[in-house]
């Protein structure tokens, strides 16, 4: 029986394990991603290991995310992570430079190596060819200090793609197709990978995007073939030397297979508050629009930006729109200000904003009151524009510059105007100046303002526990809600006071009466739906709720990265053995559990008593987790 391609990526890195669906396996990292939002706790954990030096093959460290500097903390963290970087030999992107994700597709990516990353959108180097994950910061720090990193050994779902897209139509439309089908929820332990002869019809950049929105599936990651496209790419990066050639075998079994005719895709939106609320555009048309926003980690490459210029070119904005564009890396703006796009652009009136991730996680660019924000990037949960009252229509950049231009939704086929036709450029500038590779730093002293504080200290798991149920919540929950970004992202490095924000959006008061609780020595639990956790990789909707005392969240199911940092900090996440348990837990009801470490010791259910019954929860967790969590997290 032939291999997949994502399992022969996997063998090839597989150090403990068997390539069994649904078994633990562990891999070798070949490469490393930070970004400064989960940076900092990342590189502190790093610190805490006394290791001299990364052990990874290549470790870069990212500023794109914590970039509006309203007060010192952000200069701080910067600051500090580039002196970590310089200490501990990795590469450092800094501020200007763009958004992880681009960066590294144009400048580190390799086809046929292993990418961990803290942030859930690692999964843009699939577009590559690469195993690309998103992890918490600690398995991140775990992998630069030369640890493999736990997985459960995926299903492969086969997309097998044949046919070309037709003008106005273009990667994002091919993603919210497939999350139209397949939804946000029920895709952990998967991974995507894509074949077919629709394959050598999209550029890198364009699978790119595809992969990127694997984040929203909640599959592992997803991967595309490297073929004489990649080689095509790498060799205008310059970067031809790492190219190889990967594919599935012909006789490649998969778990399941979906076939996509990229022919007969159209253009789509996934409409609020849930990147798989999808319809065709000509659904909504007429809707009125308020801000186009473009660019993110999903759409802002050269090839998208072009498309949007050519589109805005001779053009003004419509009078009621307000309209931005955020170029997904600096060699993506140096060459759309050589090629004269962004002077199309200026000229149109859209506002050119700097190269990082800003309005995606709402740090600049609120929309108005109620507004219909229109945007290229890849999360539309509720709020996460700034505005909690506005909804923002995820879209292609085509379907974006059509709105800017209109004023409303339009099929872009429909508009009446001409498709710009954009060619993938045969050198890409070039200018890693603003990348400070590794010196011999052994010595460099590490820089820590007062925004830098300690990783928290964690206890190990009693014999009983005892406490309330302080928070029920319903289906979906995602770490935004959990934990909120935006401006209050500043915080990240000090967790006594990014706690107070915990599930700030449900429950303004839940962080305080969590610490009360704490105080009086008992334990904090929490009852949610199904796919809780969905959405980033932010560890601190992990650490934080574990500094405010939570023991345990009892769930229908939790999405995979962020149940794998509940595990690393020490909270134990239940699943209900029957769902119907869920309806009868009431906020303020007392929970107890006898001999939970024994339960998890020995692997059997725990047993919770609450309002006179009891309840049995189960648990997803390899013995390698069930250890973790006895011992109070990975780091204690
Ligand atoms: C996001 O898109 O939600 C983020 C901000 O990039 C997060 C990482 C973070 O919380 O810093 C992610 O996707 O992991
Ligand atoms: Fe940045 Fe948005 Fe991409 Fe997250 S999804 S990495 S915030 S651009």
């Amino acid at each position: 029986m032939g291999q997949t391609l994502t399992y022969k990526i996997l063998q090839k890195h597989l150090v403990e394990g068997e390539l069994k669906a649904g078994s633990e396996i562990a891999i070798k990292i070949d490469q490393t991603l930070t970004q400064d939002a989960t940076g900092t706790m990342a590189f502190l954990q790093f610190e805490s290991m006394n290791i001299p030096k990364v052990n990874a093959e290549l470790s870069v460290s990212y500023v794109d995310h914590n970039m509006l500097q309203d007060g010192f903390e952000n200069a701080d963290d910067h600051k500090y992570l580039q002196s970590a970087a310089a200490k501990y030999g990795v590469y450092f992107s800094r501020a200007g430079n763009g958004i992880c994700h681009q960066v590294h597709l144009e400048r580190f990516g390799l086809p046929g190596k292993t990418l961990l990353g803290s942030d859930s959108h690692t999964c843009t180097g699939g577009g590559i060819g690469m195993i690309a994950i998103g992890a918490g910061g600690l398995d991140v720090a775990l992998a630069m200090a030369g640890r493999p990193f736990y997985l459960t050994c995926p299903k492969v779902l086969n997309v097998k793609l044949s046919g070309k897209l037709q003008g106005w139509v273009s990667a994002k439309d091919v993603i919210l197709t497939l999350l139209q089908k397949l939804t946000t929820k029920g895709n952990v332990g998967w991974i995507v990978e894509y074949s077919g002869d629709g394959v050598k019809t999209l550029s890198v950049p364009e699978r790119a995007t595809i992969t990127n929105m694997g984040a929203e599936l909640g599959v592992t990651t997803s991967v595309f073939p490297s073929d004489e496209v990649t080689l095509k790419f790498l060799k205008a990066q310059a970067r031809d030397k790492g190219w190889v050639s990967l594919a599935a075998d012909d006789s490649a079994v998969y778990d399941k297979v979906i076939e996509m005719d990229l022919s007969k895709i159209i253009p789509m939106v996934a409409k609020p508050h849930s990147p798989d609320n999808v319809v065709c555009v000509k659904d909504i048309a007429g809707l009125k629009v308020d801000q186009v926003m473009i660019g993110s980690c999903t759409n802002s490459s050269y090839r998208d930006l072009r498309i949007v210029g050519g589109l805005l070119k001779g053009r003004r904005i419509n009078k009621d729109v307000s309209v931005g564009l955020a170029p997904g890396s600096r060699q993506v703006l140096e060459m759309i200000s050589s090629d004269g796009t962004l002077a199309d652009v200026i000229a149109s009136g859209a506002r050119v904003l700097e190269s990082a991730c800003g309005f995606c996680i709402g740090l600049g660019q609120a929309p108005r009151t109620n507004a219909v924000s229109v945007r290229t990037n890849n999360r539309n949960f509720e709020g996460r524009s700034g505005t909690k009252s506005a909804g923002i229509y995820l879209v292609s950049p085509e379907t974006a510059a059509v709105c800017a231009i209109k004023g409303e939704f339009i099929d872009p086929r429909e508009a009446g105007l001409s498709y710009p036709k954009v060619d993938e450029p045969k050198s890409f500038y070039i200018d890693d100046g603003m990348i400070i590779p590794p010196a011999d730093g052994g010595k460099a002293e590490i820089y820590r303002g007062p925004n830098i504080g300690e990783p928290p200290r964690l206890h190990a798991l009693p014999n009983d526990l005892a406490g309330e149920i302080l928070l029920k919540v319903g289906d979906k929950i995602t770490t935004d809600h959990i934990m909120p970004a935006g401006s209050r992202l500043k915080y990240r490095s000090n967790i006594p006071k990014y706690a107070e924000f915990v599930f700030e959006g449900i429950d303004p008061a839940f962080s305080k009466r969590a610490l009360e609780t704490k105080k009086k020595g008992r334990a904090v639990f929490i009852a949610a739906g199904a796919s809780y956790g969905q959405g980033s990789s932010r560890e601190h909707a992990a650490i934080c709720p574990a500094f405010l005392g939570v023991a345990a969240v009892m769930a229908k199911s939790f999405e995979r990265i962020h149940a794998a940092n509940l595990v690393n900090f020490g909270i134990i996440p239940l699943i209900f053995a029957n769902e119907a348990d869920y309806e009868t837990i009431n906020v303020g009801g007392e929970i107890k559990i006898s001999g939970v470490k024994k339960a998890i010791e020995s692997g059997s259910d725990v047993i919770i008593e609450t309002g006179g019954k009891k309840i049995t929860l189960k648990y997803n967790l390899s013995d390698r987790q069930r250890k973790i969590i006895i011992a109070g997290g990975a780091l204690v």
